[in-house]
């Protein structure tokens, strides 16, 4: 079985409560413009279009960023302090992170792992995975959300926390600059943060990422509504919203929006409403912020990390860089 179809399979509860979600639509659908919170893209579903995602020819960060990784895992794990233990902010399913702890245990006999994501069926997965192919790894998958950062503190020190996966150009400056303060707070001196960040290049390379000719990044987009259908009792035709993605300049961020193809009204049961939409209407649902090397740099330092070292591929397409509170 493939792996996104085994994570549609899993059955599990919603990766939120109900409540949170209904919080977070109600809110983000009666501004304007339209917005939702890109986390809200990740239930079980919704994490296998990711893993679909992750493979496809036009999206080119996964599979660079773990080129980077098999390349300088072991110049990596010789940065880190000795006998480490490793938390993940956003894991999903861990693939890439299998490639590090593979190098770190050629240097200590066991690691604890705790990977933290919303995403239940995607941690799920991840545990299974790294228990299977590597058994001196004890993992100890937190659901939850970025806002609940103290599963950091159960982390046996000296600790690494790796935010990998370009995940942060999903926050807004401030909010990863708030995110990564707040990781800084919880570790302490001599502990390690390891950020993977997609580079700013050619904008064809980068809008291919986003439209791919498969539909993909489209379905996942568009299941957004699909959840919404399901868990909040929504009257959605996702056909009748298109995929829009493009790269904003002045932001330097790739943009997705769901556009309204025609007016239409949109009962959402739980939420006791209805929502219009014109024409060519969006909902905003998701940023991917690409970084230069001395914004990331820039970003580290502001949020309490000394920069380490910063490794990237031969193109300069995305860069891993290793900080350190001092
Ligand atoms: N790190 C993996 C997965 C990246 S996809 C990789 O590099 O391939 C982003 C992951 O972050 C998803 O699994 C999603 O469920 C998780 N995520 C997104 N927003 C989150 C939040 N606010 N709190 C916790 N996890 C979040
Ligand atoms: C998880 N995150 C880094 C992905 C990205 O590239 O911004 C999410 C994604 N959205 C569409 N395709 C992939």
């Amino acid at each position: 079985m493939i792996r996104s179809e085994y994570l549609n399979r899993v059955s599990v509860p919603p990766s939120i409560p109900a409540m949170d979600i209904a919080g977070d639509v109600l809110e983000g659908l009666s501004r304007t413009p339209k917005s939702l919170p890109p986390k809200l893209l990740y239930d079980a579903r919704g994490s296998a279009l990711f893993e679909q995602i992750t493979c496809l020819p036009e999206y080119y960060p996964t599979r660079t960023e773990a080129a980077i990784l098999m390349t300088h895992a072991d110049e990596i794990c010789a940065r880190l302090g000795r006998n480490v233990s490793v938390g993940e902010l956003g894991a999903g399913t861990a693939t890439k992170t299998r490639i590090l702890l593979r190098s770190l245990l050629r240097r200590q006999f066991s690691v604890n792992y705790f990977p933290l994501d919303v995403s239940d069926a995607a941690l799920q997965l991840a545990k299974e995975e790294v228990e299977r192919e590597l058994r001196a790894v004890n993992v100890h998958p937190q659901v939850g959300d970025f806002e609940d950062l103290t599963f950091l503190e159960l982390q046996p020190r000296p600790r690494l926390v790796l935010y990998i996966g370009s995940s942060i150009g999903n926050l807004e400056h401030h909010e990863a600059i708030a995110l990564l303060q707040n990781v800084a707070r919880h570790l302490s001196s001599g502990d390690q943060l390891l950020l993977g960040v997609d580079l700013v290049k050619d904008i064809a390379v980068m809008h291919a990422a986003y439209n791919d000719s498969a539909g993909i990044t489209a379905s996942f987009n568009r299941n957004l509504l699909v959840r919404i259908n399901r868990e909040l009792g929504g009257h959605f035709d996702p056909d009748a919203f298109c995929h829009v993605s493009f790269w904003n300049e002045a932001k330097s961020r790739i943009e997705l929006h769901l556009e309204s193809r025609r007016p239409q009204s949109v009962r959402v049961d739980a939420l006791d409403t209805t929502l219009r939409f014109h024409q060519g209407e969006r909902i905003h649902t998701e940023n991917s912020y690409k970084y230069t090397i001395g914004r990331m740099k820039d970003l580290l330092r502001r949020s309490g990390f000394e920069v380490e070292h910063t490794w990237t591929d031969s193109d300069c397409w995305f860069a891993l860089s290793l900080g350190v509170i001092i």
